[in-house]
């Protein structure tokens, strides 16, 4: 049996969701015919925003590490915010906090980074317990903002899994979708009934149609097994497409895995 939420398309179960950047990635996914997310995780924002200009038209979101650019400042995330809404995405910033609540509300909204002021999504790691999505969402809910958990991760050995990824669940059902929109995880963890009485959004990094992985523990699935045969949303590409050498073969590659994930989308809406 299909998870119901695969059957769906992605601008019906946008009217599931009350946060309003879940709303609007599933709009723009349905307006772009987009699943495809671009991580982008160079080192200058002058590399940043150029990857984003060429990428921008095929994703509905761009992923940031900001904690990795040498020359990160607030005018930059301005840009950033432009661009997105100039290009139509989302932009997720993959912090992945993982510290108590009052530190995390910290994070979030200071320092540097100043994360909540211009990033839509951001993800949390479940580990120090439901405290952190108090912290996080009592600084991202005034702003309307998302948060996603680490239910999975795509590295090698990694240890969120079996009861781990089902008290990850457990945890976001008990804070509520008011700000948890849904998982970094490989495959549809919402399975079990409670779960799927719910819309969430299942975001899925270790993507590419060419290496199988890379040196440090990275494992990659295609987009197809990702979306058709796993279930999963919205498929993280990073080095597979701005990796490839050439400005024009970049854009083309973004738009190649956008067709690749909207593809394995469509038919997979065929299923009954
Ligand atoms: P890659 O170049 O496609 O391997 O980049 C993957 C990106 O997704 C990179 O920014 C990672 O930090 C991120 N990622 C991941 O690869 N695996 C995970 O489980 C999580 C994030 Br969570």
């Amino acid at each position: 049996m299909p998870h119901p939420a695969t059957l769906k398309t992605y601008g019906s179960r946008a009217e599931l969701h009350s946060n309003p950047t879940a709303k609007r990635l599933l709009e723009i996914m349905q307006r772009k015919k987009s699943n495809l997310c671009v991580s982008v995780d160079v080192t200058t924002t002058a590399e940043v925003l150029e990857i984003v200009r060429r990428v921008g038209p095929s994703v509905c979101m761009v992923k940031t590490h900001c904690d990795v650019i040498d020359d990160f400042s607030l005018a930059f995330a301005d840009e950033l915010v432009r661009l997105s809404k100039e290009l139509d995405f989302v932009i997720f910033e993959d912090r992945k906090f993982a510290d108590i609540g009052n530190t995390v509300s910290l994070q979030y909204s200071s320092g540097t980074h100043r994360i909540a002021s211009w990033s839509d999504l951001t993800n949390a790691h479940p580990l120090p317990g439901p405290g952190i999505i108090s912290g996080l969402s009592s600084v991202g809910v005034p702003l309307g903002r998302a948060l996603l958990l680490l239910a999975e991760m795509s590295s090698k050995g990694n240890l969120a899994t079996g009861q781990y990824t089902r008290d990850a669940m457990r945890m976001a059902r008990e804070a509520g979708r008011e700000f948890v929109i849904g998982f970094i995880a490989m495959r549809r963890v919402d399975e079990d009934d409670a779960a799927k009485a719910d819309d969430w959004l299942i975001m899925t990094p270790g993507v590419g149609l060419v290496a199988k992985g890379d040196k440090l523990g990275q494992q990659y699935r295609t987009p197809r097994e990702v979306v058709l045969e796993s279930g999963c949303d919205v498929i993280i590409v990073g080095r597979g497409i701005y990796g490839i050498q050439g400005e024009e073969a970049v854009r083309a590659e973004a738009e190649r895995y956008r067709v690749e994930g909207w593809e394995a989308y469509e038919e997979r809406l065929k299923r009954t």
